[in-house]
């Protein structure tokens, strides 16, 4: 019945309710249906598929742990880390929409924002009327935000915004976005910014050969006059967005592994079809050594991501055991892809498969939300307890 191959080599769909079963099939039909006929020509093209946003908000995948009064679905992490995984088979890029809304919009107006700032902006963003985006990244401070620039005034009844913000997913067509910016005395706030607001521009950035589906812009704030209820009230400091850092890198922990899979099913079916020298190509040594490590290596990372979420359920995942699983899932799966494109042979290169499209997303996926480098940083740290970032 299952839409897609699933590797399961250790039976993991035992630790998984009906329920969670039951949202998987949803999400990989929607997949199967809606994202793998358009997803190469718009990735071919450049172009980001606006058509899916409705779609991703019907299959809950903006802000799935969000509790039901707010819009959300009230699901746990399992969930949230499957719905991330389906979607991630599609593309990596159609899986940073949603993280970008759920994760890093939705989650620090329900974590830091006011009761009316959720009922104002949580509905909306949870059926997709509305799309935000989230402002971390400046051109001068990439993995070290605490060094931002960007910042805010006190001018009486509102705020003055000045700064850019540079790398943001859905940007160019976001209407609200999350900035992070320093006040007066430099503590690092979260501020909402809404398309439209004067000396507001979100300028595209184009030539990407990654992630070539999803959209990617500037915040660009010149004087920008933000009102005083448009500040997040429950947090300050540079912990307020790594907070949310710790949300999303959960969910790539699970997405990438679906990048992973749909490579090693597509590597798979064309060994077994593919002939040379009189034999199927999965008769050769040299190419089942790249499907058994591949499956190996997947099922080692659906190991640890079904672990972390359990563990995020109870509440007791720390961000090192998260950068951990981020780091080991995407170099699990931009491995895998690299070898995959190699068993297609010159078939590889092309967009009649997935394999390249995933690889080249994956140098996204790699870098942001923390560098591989980074992560291993802070793995480090957390083992030895001395700090190597400074
Ligand atoms: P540091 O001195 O280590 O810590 C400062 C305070 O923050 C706390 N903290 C955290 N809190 C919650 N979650 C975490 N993950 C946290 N990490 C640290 C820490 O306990 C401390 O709290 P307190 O109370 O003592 O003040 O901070 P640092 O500035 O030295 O940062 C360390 C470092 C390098 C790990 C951090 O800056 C980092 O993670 N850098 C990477 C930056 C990054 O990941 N950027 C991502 C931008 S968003 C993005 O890429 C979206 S792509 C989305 C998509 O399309 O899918
Ligand atoms: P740098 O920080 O300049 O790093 C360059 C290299 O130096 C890396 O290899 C890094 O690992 C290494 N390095 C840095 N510091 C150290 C150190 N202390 N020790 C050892 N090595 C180090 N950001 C957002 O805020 N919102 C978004 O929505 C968003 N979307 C993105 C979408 C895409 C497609 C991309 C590519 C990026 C996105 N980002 C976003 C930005 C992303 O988070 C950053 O690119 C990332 O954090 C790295 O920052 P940087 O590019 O400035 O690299």
């Amino acid at each position: 019945s299952d839409l897609f191959e699933s590797p399961d080599y250790y039976l993991l769909d035992e630790l998984l309710t009906d329920e969670h079963k039951l949202i998987r099939q949803t999400v990989r039909k929607w997949v199967k249906k809606e994202v793998s006929p358009i997803i190469e020509a718009h990735a071919q093209k450049a172009r980001f598929p606006k058509q899916l946003l409705k779609g991703l908000a019907e299959i809950g995948a903006y802000g799935p742990t969000i509790p039901a009064e707010y819009g959300g679905a009230g699901l746990d992490y399992m969930a949230y880390g499957i719905i991330m995984q389906e979607i991630e088979r599609g593309d990596s890029g159609i899986r940073s929409t949603a993280s970008v809304q759920g994760s890093l919009v939705m989650y620090p107006i329900y974590a830091y924002g006011s009761e009316e700032q959720k009922r104002k902006y949580l509905p909306k963003l949870a059926s997709g009327e509305i799309i935000g985006c989230f402002g971390l990244t400046e051109p001068d401070h990439g993995s070290d935000p605490g060094s931002m620039t960007t910042n805010f005034k006190d001018a009486g009844d509102h705020y003055i915004l000045n700064g850019a913000k540079m790398w943001i997913s859905n940007a160019p067509f976001a209407d609200i976005a999350i900035v992070w910016a320093k006040d007066e005395n430099g503590k690092i706030r979260g501020l909402i910014a809404e398309r439209g607001m004067e000396g507001f521009s979100t300028p595209e950035t184009h030539g990407k050969w990654s992630l070539r589906a999803s959209a990617t812009g500037e915040l660009v704030f010149d004087n920008v006059k933000i009102p005083k209820e448009n500040i997040l009230p429950n947090i300050a400091g540079i912990k307020g967005p790594l907070g949310c850092l710790n949300q999303a890198r959960y969910g790539i922990a699970w997405g990438a592994l679906g990048a992973a899979m749909d490579c090693y099913d597509t590597a798979l079916r064309y060994a077994k079809e593919r002939k040379q020298f009189g034999k199927p190509i999965a008769a050769f040594q040299l190419q089942q050594k790249k499907l058994a490590e591949m499956i190996t290596s997947i099922t080692k990372a659906q190991l640890l991501v079904w672990r972390l979420g359990t563990l995020k359920n109870e509440d007791r995942a720390t961000p090192a055991q998260i950068s951990m699983a981020k780091r080991n899932s995407v170099e699990t799966a931009i491995t895998i892809a690299r070898e995959a494109r190699q068993i297609l042979g010159g078939m590889g290169i092309t967009g009649d498969y997935p394999i390249m499209r995933h690889m080249m997303n994956l140098e996204s996926v790699i870098t942001y939300e923390g560098t591989h480098d980074i992560h291993l940083l802070i793995t480090g740290l957390d083992i030895t307890g001395q700090e190597a970032f400074k």
